[in-house]
Protein backbone atom coordinates (compact mmCIF):
# COMPACT_ATOMS: atom_id res chain seq x y z
CA UNK A 1 0.00 0.00 0.00
CA UNK A 2 1.29 3.23 -1.01
CA UNK A 3 1.13 6.31 1.46
CA UNK A 4 -0.74 8.65 -1.41
CA UNK A 5 -3.95 10.06 -1.15
CA UNK A 6 -5.51 8.39 -4.48
CA UNK A 7 -8.65 11.10 -4.60
CA UNK A 8 -6.42 13.61 -5.57
CA UNK A 9 -4.97 15.40 -8.56
CA UNK A 10 -1.65 15.97 -9.26
CA UNK A 11 0.90 17.98 -11.20
CA UNK A 12 4.34 16.94 -11.77
CA UNK A 13 6.52 20.10 -12.49
CA UNK A 14 9.72 19.96 -14.34
CA UNK A 15 10.51 16.27 -16.52
CA UNK A 16 14.20 15.30 -15.98
CA UNK A 17 15.54 12.12 -14.70
CA UNK A 18 13.39 13.13 -11.43
CA UNK A 19 10.22 14.18 -13.05
CA UNK A 20 10.01 10.92 -14.57
CA UNK A 21 10.47 9.27 -11.48
CA UNK A 22 7.62 10.82 -10.20
CA UNK A 23 5.93 9.71 -13.58
CA UNK A 24 6.56 6.31 -13.23
CA UNK A 25 5.74 6.29 -9.33
CA UNK A 26 2.36 7.94 -9.47
CA UNK A 27 1.26 5.71 -12.62
CA UNK A 28 2.14 2.37 -11.18
CA UNK A 29 -0.14 3.67 -8.00
CA UNK A 30 -2.67 4.66 -9.92
CA UNK A 31 -3.08 8.09 -9.12
CA UNK A 32 -4.75 11.26 -11.29
CA UNK A 33 -1.66 13.65 -12.41
CA UNK A 34 -0.46 15.71 -15.41
CA UNK A 35 2.98 17.01 -16.71
CA UNK A 36 4.00 20.61 -16.89
CA UNK A 37 7.84 22.01 -17.87
CA UNK A 38 8.57 25.13 -19.01
CA UNK A 39 10.57 23.84 -21.40
CA UNK A 40 9.31 23.55 -24.89
CA UNK A 41 11.50 20.15 -24.90
CA UNK A 42 12.05 18.73 -21.92
CA UNK A 43 14.89 16.12 -22.08
CA UNK A 44 12.27 12.89 -20.99
CA UNK A 45 9.53 14.19 -23.36
CA UNK A 46 9.86 11.35 -25.92
CA UNK A 47 10.03 8.74 -22.85
CA UNK A 48 7.28 9.96 -21.09
CA UNK A 49 4.85 10.53 -24.36
CA UNK A 50 6.27 6.68 -25.67
CA UNK A 51 5.32 4.76 -21.94
CA UNK A 52 2.60 6.89 -21.10
CA UNK A 53 0.66 8.30 -24.01
CA UNK A 54 -2.57 9.19 -21.80
CA UNK A 55 -0.77 11.47 -19.35
CA UNK A 56 -1.82 14.91 -20.14
CA UNK A 57 2.02 17.49 -20.72
CA UNK A 58 1.83 20.82 -20.86
CA UNK A 59 5.15 22.47 -22.18
CA UNK A 60 6.30 26.22 -22.05
CA UNK A 61 5.23 28.42 -19.73
CA UNK A 62 3.83 27.48 -16.97
CA UNK A 63 -0.16 28.27 -16.94
CA UNK A 64 -0.89 29.24 -13.43
CA UNK A 65 -4.93 28.37 -14.02
CA UNK A 66 -3.77 24.56 -14.97
CA UNK A 67 -1.57 24.36 -12.36
CA UNK A 68 -4.21 25.40 -9.88
CA UNK A 69 -6.13 22.26 -10.76
CA UNK A 70 -3.97 19.89 -8.73
CA UNK A 71 -4.56 19.52 -4.85
CA UNK A 72 -0.47 19.49 -5.02
CA UNK A 73 2.49 19.89 -7.13
CA UNK A 74 5.56 17.96 -7.17
CA UNK A 75 8.30 20.62 -8.25
CA UNK A 76 11.69 19.32 -9.51
CA UNK A 77 14.61 20.53 -7.89
CA UNK A 78 15.52 22.22 -10.78
CA UNK A 79 13.43 24.82 -10.84
CA UNK A 80 13.15 27.36 -7.99
CA UNK A 81 10.38 28.20 -5.86
CA UNK A 82 10.31 31.48 -5.84
CA UNK A 83 9.45 30.88 -10.05
CA UNK A 84 5.79 33.33 -10.06
CA UNK A 85 3.86 31.09 -11.81
CA UNK A 86 4.48 28.50 -8.88
CA UNK A 87 4.49 30.99 -6.02
CA UNK A 88 0.48 32.07 -7.36
CA UNK A 89 -0.31 28.36 -7.29
CA UNK A 90 0.52 28.50 -3.73
CA UNK A 91 -1.25 31.20 -2.53
CA UNK A 92 -4.63 29.62 -4.00
CA UNK A 93 -3.92 26.82 -1.39
CA UNK A 94 -1.93 24.19 -3.63
CA UNK A 95 0.54 22.44 -2.20
CA UNK A 96 3.88 22.66 -3.33
CA UNK A 97 6.38 19.39 -2.36
CA UNK A 98 8.69 17.27 -4.21
CA UNK A 99 10.12 13.70 -5.00
CA UNK A 100 11.81 13.30 -2.12
CA UNK A 101 8.94 14.33 0.36
CA UNK A 102 7.30 11.36 -1.02
CA UNK A 103 9.90 8.87 -1.13
CA UNK A 104 10.28 9.43 2.33
CA UNK A 105 6.66 8.94 3.04
CA UNK A 106 7.07 5.09 1.28
CA UNK A 107 10.16 4.20 2.29
CA UNK A 108 10.16 1.25 4.91
CA UNK A 109 13.65 0.97 5.39
CA UNK A 110 16.11 3.33 7.71
CA UNK A 111 17.37 6.03 5.85
CA UNK A 112 20.91 7.82 6.33
CA UNK A 113 20.58 11.64 4.90
CA UNK A 114 23.50 13.50 3.76
CA UNK A 115 23.56 16.97 2.44
CA UNK A 116 26.09 19.46 2.28
CA UNK A 117 28.08 22.00 0.32
CA UNK A 118 31.10 19.83 -0.84
CA UNK A 119 31.55 15.84 -0.35
CA UNK A 120 27.87 14.82 -0.68
CA UNK A 121 28.38 12.60 -3.02
CA UNK A 122 32.02 11.23 -1.89
CA UNK A 123 30.81 10.11 1.42
CA UNK A 124 27.13 9.31 0.34
CA UNK A 125 29.10 6.80 -2.02
CA UNK A 126 31.46 5.73 0.75
CA UNK A 127 28.86 4.78 3.60
CA UNK A 128 27.18 2.72 0.38
CA UNK A 129 30.21 0.78 0.21
CA UNK A 130 30.51 0.45 3.94
CA UNK A 131 26.74 -1.10 3.96
CA UNK A 132 27.73 -3.67 0.92
CA UNK A 133 30.28 -4.56 2.72
CA UNK A 134 28.80 -5.21 5.51
CA UNK A 135 26.23 -7.26 3.58
CA UNK A 136 23.34 -4.88 3.72
CA UNK A 137 20.94 -4.82 0.81
CA UNK A 138 21.52 -0.94 0.56
CA UNK A 139 20.20 1.61 -2.12
CA UNK A 140 22.21 4.84 -3.27
CA UNK A 141 20.79 7.27 -4.86
CA UNK A 142 19.31 10.49 -4.80
CA UNK A 143 21.29 13.98 -6.18
CA UNK A 144 23.67 11.42 -6.83
CA UNK A 145 22.85 9.05 -9.83
CA UNK A 146 19.32 7.29 -9.40
CA UNK A 147 16.41 9.72 -8.42
CA UNK A 148 15.19 8.56 -4.66
CA UNK A 149 12.26 7.12 -6.28
CA UNK A 150 13.41 4.63 -8.05
CA UNK A 151 14.73 2.88 -5.44
CA UNK A 152 11.77 2.20 -3.39
CA UNK A 153 11.52 -1.57 -3.35
CA UNK A 154 10.73 -3.47 0.13
CA UNK A 155 13.92 -5.80 -0.52
CA UNK A 156 16.26 -2.59 0.49
CA UNK A 157 17.52 -2.95 4.02
CA UNK A 158 19.03 0.40 3.97
CA UNK A 159 18.85 3.72 2.21
CA UNK A 160 21.72 6.35 1.60
CA UNK A 161 20.51 9.08 0.09
CA UNK A 162 22.65 12.32 -0.58
CA UNK A 163 20.02 15.31 -0.54
CA UNK A 164 20.88 18.95 -2.66
CA UNK A 165 19.28 22.42 -1.02
CA UNK A 166 16.95 22.37 -4.07
CA UNK A 167 15.48 18.75 -2.37
CA UNK A 168 14.83 19.47 1.04
CA UNK A 169 13.40 23.00 0.17
CA UNK A 170 9.79 20.54 -1.28
CA UNK A 171 10.67 18.26 1.70
CA UNK A 172 8.87 18.57 5.07
CA UNK A 173 9.15 15.80 7.11
CA UNK A 174 12.30 13.15 6.14
CA UNK A 175 12.33 11.00 9.33
CA UNK A 176 15.99 9.75 9.04
CA UNK A 177 17.54 7.50 11.20
CA UNK A 178 20.47 9.60 11.09
CA UNK A 179 20.43 13.02 8.88
CA UNK A 180 23.87 15.18 9.08
CA UNK A 181 24.94 18.37 6.98
CA UNK A 182 28.75 18.06 6.35
CA UNK A 183 29.58 21.26 6.01
CA UNK A 184 28.03 24.69 5.02
CA UNK A 185 29.70 27.49 2.56
CA UNK A 186 28.07 29.78 -0.36
CA UNK A 187 26.89 28.06 -2.84
CA UNK A 188 23.94 28.35 -5.03
CA UNK A 189 24.22 32.23 -4.56
CA UNK A 190 22.16 32.33 -8.04
CA UNK A 191 18.62 30.57 -5.82
CA UNK A 192 18.86 32.23 -2.67
CA UNK A 193 18.68 35.45 -1.09
CA UNK A 194 22.12 34.62 0.92
CA UNK A 195 23.74 32.12 3.24
CA UNK A 196 21.25 32.26 5.80
CA UNK A 197 18.70 31.03 3.32
CA UNK A 198 20.81 28.55 2.22
CA UNK A 199 21.79 27.29 5.82
CA UNK A 200 17.93 26.81 6.42
CA UNK A 201 17.18 24.59 3.63
CA UNK A 202 19.89 22.44 4.04
CA UNK A 203 19.06 22.05 7.76
CA UNK A 204 15.44 20.95 6.79
CA UNK A 205 17.44 17.59 6.40
CA UNK A 206 17.18 17.24 10.25
CA UNK A 207 13.04 17.33 10.65
CA UNK A 208 12.15 13.98 12.39
CA UNK A 209 15.81 12.39 12.24
CA UNK A 210 16.12 10.07 15.27
CA UNK A 211 20.00 10.39 15.28
CA UNK A 212 22.85 13.60 14.09
CA UNK A 213 26.09 13.73 12.57
CA UNK A 214 27.58 16.86 13.06
CA UNK A 215 31.16 18.45 11.48
CA UNK A 216 32.98 20.02 15.00
CA UNK A 217 35.00 22.43 12.99
CA UNK A 218 31.98 23.84 11.32
CA UNK A 219 29.46 25.57 13.83
CA UNK A 220 26.80 26.01 10.69
CA UNK A 221 26.32 21.81 10.41
CA UNK A 222 25.15 21.71 14.53
CA UNK A 223 21.54 21.39 14.00
CA UNK A 224 19.76 24.26 15.81
CA UNK A 225 16.57 21.53 16.97
CA UNK A 226 16.29 18.34 18.73
CA UNK A 227 17.87 19.35 22.10
CA UNK A 228 18.38 15.58 23.68
CA UNK A 229 18.67 14.10 20.31
CA UNK A 230 21.65 11.56 20.14
CA UNK A 231 24.33 13.24 18.30
CA UNK A 232 28.07 11.83 17.00
CA UNK A 233 30.64 14.61 15.79
CA UNK A 234 33.67 14.47 13.23
CA UNK A 235 36.52 16.73 12.99
CA UNK A 236 40.30 16.45 12.02
CA UNK A 237 41.08 16.83 15.83
CA UNK A 238 41.33 14.31 18.52
CA UNK A 239 37.79 12.83 18.95
CA UNK A 240 36.04 12.68 22.86
CA UNK A 241 32.67 11.06 23.45
CA UNK A 242 30.98 10.14 20.64
CA UNK A 243 33.60 11.67 17.87
CA UNK A 244 35.68 10.30 15.77
CA UNK A 245 39.13 12.21 14.81
CA UNK A 246 42.53 11.80 14.17
CA UNK A 247 44.72 10.55 17.16
CA UNK A 248 48.66 10.17 17.00
CA UNK A 249 50.56 7.60 18.04
CA UNK A 250 54.59 6.91 17.69
CA UNK A 251 54.57 9.12 14.95
CA UNK A 252 51.56 7.32 13.35
CA UNK A 253 48.46 9.12 12.36
CA UNK A 254 44.95 6.84 12.97
CA UNK A 255 41.47 7.51 12.25
CA UNK A 256 39.97 7.34 15.73
CA UNK A 257 36.64 6.90 17.81
CA UNK A 258 36.70 8.73 21.45
CA UNK A 259 39.43 6.96 22.63
CA UNK A 260 40.50 3.86 20.00
CA UNK A 261 42.78 3.89 17.21
CA UNK A 262 40.90 2.36 14.16
CA UNK A 263 43.13 2.88 11.05
CA UNK A 264 46.08 4.32 10.19
CA UNK A 265 45.69 7.71 7.35
CA UNK A 266 48.26 6.10 5.24
CA UNK A 267 45.56 3.16 4.48
CA UNK A 268 43.31 5.58 2.92
CA UNK A 269 43.49 5.58 -0.69
CA UNK A 270 42.02 9.08 -0.84
CA UNK A 271 43.95 12.16 -0.88
CA UNK A 272 44.15 15.27 1.06
CA UNK A 273 42.83 16.25 4.73
CA UNK A 274 39.37 16.53 3.35
CA UNK A 275 39.33 13.40 2.57
CA UNK A 276 40.16 12.20 6.14
CA UNK A 277 37.39 14.59 7.37
CA UNK A 278 34.97 12.77 4.77
CA UNK A 279 36.26 9.26 5.87
CA UNK A 280 35.03 10.32 9.28
CA UNK A 281 32.17 11.31 8.51
CA UNK A 282 31.19 7.91 6.82
CA UNK A 283 32.37 6.21 9.81
CA UNK A 284 29.96 8.63 12.23
CA UNK A 285 27.33 7.65 9.59
CA UNK A 286 27.83 4.07 9.30
CA UNK A 287 28.60 3.50 12.84
CA UNK A 288 24.97 5.38 13.70
CA UNK A 289 23.06 2.61 12.26
CA UNK A 290 25.06 -0.08 13.42
CA UNK A 291 27.46 -1.12 10.74
CA UNK A 292 30.62 -3.18 12.06
CA UNK A 293 33.62 -1.07 12.05
CA UNK A 294 35.61 -3.91 10.56
CA UNK A 295 33.29 -4.01 7.07
CA UNK A 296 33.30 -0.20 7.45
CA UNK A 297 37.33 0.27 7.42
CA UNK A 298 37.47 -2.91 4.77
CA UNK A 299 35.33 -0.26 2.40
CA UNK A 300 37.84 2.62 3.13
CA UNK A 301 41.09 0.67 2.25
CA UNK A 302 39.47 -0.18 -1.37
CA UNK A 303 37.73 3.38 -1.98
CA UNK A 304 39.72 5.41 -4.58
CA UNK A 305 37.70 8.28 -5.07
CA UNK A 306 35.08 8.92 -7.85
CA UNK A 307 35.78 10.94 -11.01
CA UNK A 308 36.81 14.78 -11.44
CA UNK A 309 36.98 15.33 -7.68
CA UNK A 310 41.05 15.50 -6.77
CA UNK A 311 41.61 12.32 -9.40
CA UNK A 312 44.68 12.10 -10.44
CA UNK A 313 45.47 12.08 -14.37
CA UNK A 314 48.96 11.35 -15.24
CA UNK A 315 52.51 12.62 -14.20
CA UNK A 316 54.77 14.77 -16.49
CA UNK A 317 58.41 15.55 -16.53
CA UNK A 318 57.88 15.42 -12.69
CA UNK A 319 54.41 17.25 -12.30
CA UNK A 320 51.52 15.74 -11.27
CA UNK A 321 48.05 17.11 -13.09
CA UNK A 322 44.94 16.68 -11.25
CA UNK A 323 41.36 16.84 -12.08
CA UNK A 324 39.10 18.37 -9.60
CA UNK A 325 36.08 19.58 -12.01
CA UNK A 326 33.81 18.64 -9.78
CA UNK A 327 34.42 21.61 -7.54
CA UNK A 328 31.55 23.94 -8.52
CA UNK A 329 32.00 26.33 -6.10
CA UNK A 330 34.81 28.39 -3.57
CA UNK A 331 34.75 26.02 -0.83
CA UNK A 332 35.59 22.77 -2.74
CA UNK A 333 38.00 24.92 -4.38
CA UNK A 334 39.64 25.58 -1.28
CA UNK A 335 39.60 22.23 0.23
CA UNK A 336 41.41 20.76 -3.11
CA UNK A 337 44.09 23.54 -3.23
CA UNK A 338 44.44 23.14 0.51
CA UNK A 339 44.47 19.51 0.67
CA UNK A 340 46.86 18.99 -1.85
CA UNK A 341 48.61 22.13 -1.48
CA UNK A 342 50.17 20.65 1.61
CA UNK A 343 50.63 17.04 0.28
CA UNK A 344 53.03 18.01 -2.74
CA UNK A 345 57.04 19.14 -2.92
CA UNK A 346 56.57 22.55 -5.32
CA UNK A 347 53.39 24.57 -5.99
CA UNK A 348 50.23 24.37 -7.64
CA UNK A 349 49.30 25.40 -11.34
CA UNK A 350 45.54 26.21 -11.03
CA UNK A 351 43.09 26.71 -13.48
CA UNK A 352 40.03 28.57 -12.54
CA UNK A 353 37.02 29.98 -13.56
CA UNK A 354 33.41 29.73 -15.17
CA UNK A 355 29.82 30.30 -14.21
CA UNK A 356 30.24 31.32 -10.68
CA UNK A 357 26.76 31.37 -9.54
CA UNK A 358 26.57 35.16 -7.83
CA UNK A 359 29.82 33.85 -5.23
CA UNK A 360 32.29 35.74 -3.74
CA UNK A 361 35.77 34.82 -4.57
CA UNK A 362 37.85 36.95 -1.85
CA UNK A 363 38.18 33.89 0.49
CA UNK A 364 40.48 32.31 -2.69
CA UNK A 365 42.96 35.45 -2.08
CA UNK A 366 45.26 33.97 0.84
CA UNK A 367 44.93 30.21 0.25
CA UNK A 368 45.75 31.15 -3.60
CA UNK A 369 48.81 33.02 -2.22
CA UNK A 370 49.95 30.24 0.04
CA UNK A 371 49.74 27.12 -2.38
CA UNK A 372 49.94 28.60 -6.13
CA UNK A 373 52.70 29.41 -8.37
CA UNK A 374 50.14 31.00 -10.76
CA UNK A 375 46.25 31.24 -11.74
CA UNK A 376 45.19 30.51 -15.09
CA UNK A 377 41.73 32.18 -15.26
CA UNK A 378 38.83 31.56 -18.22
CA UNK A 379 35.39 31.94 -18.29
CA UNK A 380 32.34 33.67 -18.05
CA UNK A 381 33.57 34.89 -14.43
CA UNK A 382 36.84 35.01 -14.81
CA UNK A 383 37.72 39.11 -14.32
CA UNK A 384 35.48 39.00 -11.33
CA UNK A 385 38.12 35.95 -9.60
CA UNK A 386 40.74 37.95 -10.87
CA UNK A 387 40.07 41.08 -8.92
CA UNK A 388 39.18 38.73 -5.97
CA UNK A 389 42.85 37.62 -6.69
CA UNK A 390 44.73 40.39 -7.18
CA UNK A 391 48.34 40.49 -7.09
CA UNK A 392 48.43 37.49 -4.74
CA UNK A 393 50.32 35.67 -8.05
CA UNK A 394 50.53 36.11 -11.68
CA UNK A 395 47.36 35.43 -13.54
CA UNK A 396 47.17 34.42 -16.95
CA UNK A 397 43.76 34.56 -18.86
CA UNK A 398 42.64 32.07 -21.52
CA UNK A 399 39.85 31.49 -23.85
CA UNK A 400 39.92 27.58 -23.76
CA UNK A 401 40.55 24.77 -21.66
CA UNK A 402 43.22 23.54 -24.15
CA UNK A 403 45.31 26.70 -24.17
CA UNK A 404 44.79 26.60 -20.48
CA UNK A 405 46.71 23.06 -20.49
CA UNK A 406 49.20 24.50 -22.11
CA UNK A 407 49.42 27.45 -20.23
CA UNK A 408 50.01 24.96 -17.26
CA UNK A 409 52.65 23.11 -19.14
CA UNK A 410 55.00 25.85 -19.67
CA UNK A 411 54.16 27.56 -15.86
CA UNK A 412 54.49 24.22 -13.90
CA UNK A 413 58.34 23.35 -12.61
CA UNK A 414 59.09 19.88 -11.62
CA UNK A 415 57.45 18.91 -8.25
CA UNK A 416 54.73 21.32 -8.86
CA UNK A 417 50.86 19.71 -9.43
CA UNK A 418 48.55 21.25 -12.14
CA UNK A 419 45.25 21.25 -10.70
CA UNK A 420 42.14 21.96 -12.17
CA UNK A 421 39.97 23.00 -9.54
CA UNK A 422 37.08 26.26 -11.30
CA UNK A 423 35.32 27.15 -8.25
CA UNK A 424 32.13 27.75 -10.48
CA UNK A 425 29.57 25.88 -12.47
CA UNK A 426 30.96 24.75 -16.41
CA UNK A 427 27.66 25.61 -18.15
CA UNK A 428 28.84 28.74 -19.82
CA UNK A 429 31.73 26.69 -21.80
CA UNK A 430 30.39 22.81 -21.23
CA UNK A 431 27.37 20.65 -20.91
CA UNK A 432 28.59 20.07 -17.25
CA UNK A 433 31.47 19.55 -15.00
CA UNK A 434 31.88 15.24 -16.72
CA UNK A 435 32.50 17.37 -19.94
CA UNK A 436 34.83 19.89 -18.69
CA UNK A 437 36.73 17.03 -16.21
CA UNK A 438 37.03 14.98 -19.57
CA UNK A 439 37.78 17.41 -21.95
CA UNK A 440 41.02 18.62 -19.24
CA UNK A 441 42.26 14.58 -18.38
CA UNK A 442 42.17 14.08 -22.48
CA UNK A 443 44.03 17.38 -23.27
CA UNK A 444 46.43 16.62 -20.28
CA UNK A 445 47.22 12.75 -21.66
CA UNK A 446 47.73 14.55 -25.10
CA UNK A 447 50.93 16.41 -24.11
CA UNK A 448 54.22 14.76 -25.43
N1 LIG B 1 14.31 23.30 -15.97
C1 LIG B 1 13.54 24.20 -16.64
N2 LIG B 1 12.18 24.07 -16.57
C2 LIG B 1 11.56 23.10 -15.87
C3 LIG B 1 12.36 22.18 -15.18
C4 LIG B 1 13.73 22.30 -15.25
O1 LIG B 1 14.05 25.10 -17.30
O2 LIG B 1 10.29 23.07 -15.89
C5 LIG B 1 15.79 23.44 -16.07
C6 LIG B 1 16.41 24.15 -14.89
O3 LIG B 1 17.45 24.97 -15.36
C7 LIG B 1 17.00 23.02 -14.08
C8 LIG B 1 17.36 21.98 -15.14
O4 LIG B 1 16.37 22.16 -16.12
O5 LIG B 1 18.14 23.40 -13.35
C9 LIG B 1 17.33 20.56 -14.63
O6 LIG B 1 16.07 20.27 -14.07
P1 LIG B 1 15.43 18.85 -14.26
O7 LIG B 1 14.05 18.86 -13.68
O8 LIG B 1 15.54 18.44 -15.70
O9 LIG B 1 16.43 18.00 -13.35
P2 LIG B 1 16.53 16.43 -13.12
O10 LIG B 1 17.03 15.75 -14.36
O11 LIG B 1 15.25 15.93 -12.54
O12 LIG B 1 17.70 16.38 -12.06
C10 LIG B 1 17.41 16.61 -10.70
C11 LIG B 1 18.65 17.25 -10.07
N3 LIG B 1 18.94 18.52 -10.75
C12 LIG B 1 19.01 19.69 -10.11
O13 LIG B 1 18.82 19.78 -8.92
C13 LIG B 1 19.35 20.90 -10.92
C14 LIG B 1 19.84 16.31 -10.22
O14 LIG B 1 20.93 16.86 -9.51
C15 LIG B 1 19.50 14.97 -9.59
O15 LIG B 1 20.56 14.05 -9.83
C16 LIG B 1 18.22 14.42 -10.20
O16 LIG B 1 17.16 15.37 -10.05
C17 LIG B 1 17.77 13.10 -9.55
O17 LIG B 1 17.42 13.26 -8.23
C18 LIG B 1 22.01 17.37 -10.32
C19 LIG B 1 22.50 18.71 -9.77
O18 LIG B 1 23.15 19.44 -10.50
C20 LIG B 1 23.17 16.40 -10.32
N4 LIG B 1 22.25 19.04 -8.50
C21 LIG B 1 22.72 20.26 -7.88
C22 LIG B 1 24.14 20.06 -7.32
O19 LIG B 1 24.56 18.91 -7.10
O20 LIG B 1 24.80 21.11 -7.08
C23 LIG B 1 21.81 20.63 -6.72
P1 LIG C 1 29.17 17.18 -3.67
O1 LIG C 1 28.35 15.99 -4.05
O2 LIG C 1 28.70 17.82 -2.38
O3 LIG C 1 29.37 18.16 -4.76
P2 LIG C 1 31.68 15.69 -4.01
O4 LIG C 1 32.01 14.53 -3.16
O5 LIG C 1 31.23 15.44 -5.40
O6 LIG C 1 30.60 16.59 -3.24
O7 LIG C 1 32.92 16.68 -4.05
C1 LIG C 1 32.77 17.94 -4.69
C2 LIG C 1 33.99 18.78 -4.52
O8 LIG C 1 34.19 19.11 -3.15
C3 LIG C 1 35.25 18.11 -5.00
O9 LIG C 1 35.78 18.94 -5.96
C4 LIG C 1 36.15 17.97 -3.80
O10 LIG C 1 37.46 18.33 -4.05
C5 LIG C 1 35.56 18.93 -2.77
N1 LIG C 1 35.55 18.32 -1.42
C6 LIG C 1 35.61 17.01 -1.11
N2 LIG C 1 35.56 16.83 0.23
C7 LIG C 1 35.45 18.07 0.78
C8 LIG C 1 35.34 18.56 2.12
N3 LIG C 1 35.35 17.72 3.17
N4 LIG C 1 35.24 19.89 2.31
C9 LIG C 1 35.23 20.74 1.25
N5 LIG C 1 35.33 20.34 -0.03
C10 LIG C 1 35.43 19.02 -0.28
Amino acid sequence: MSLIASDHFRIVVGLGKSGMSLVRFLANRGVSFAVADTRENPPELATLRRDYPQVDVRCGELDVEFLCRADELYVSPGLALATPALQAAAARGVKLSGDIELFARNAKAPIVAISGSNAKSTVTTLVGEMAAAAGKRVAVGGNLGTPALDLLSDEVELYVMELSSFQLETTDHLGAEVATVLNVSEDHMDRYSGLPAYHLAKHRIFRGARQVVFNRQDALTRPLLGEGMPCWSFGLGVPDFKGFGLREENGEKYLAFEFQNLMPVRELKIRGAHNQANALAALALGHAVGLPFDAMLSALRTFAGLEHRCQWVRDLDGVAWYNDSKATNVGAALAAIEGLGADIEGKLVLIAGGDGKGADFKDLRDPVAANCRAVVLMGRDRELIAQALGDAVPLVRVGSLDEAVQQCRALAHPGDAVLLSPACASFDMFKNYEERGQLFARAAEDLA
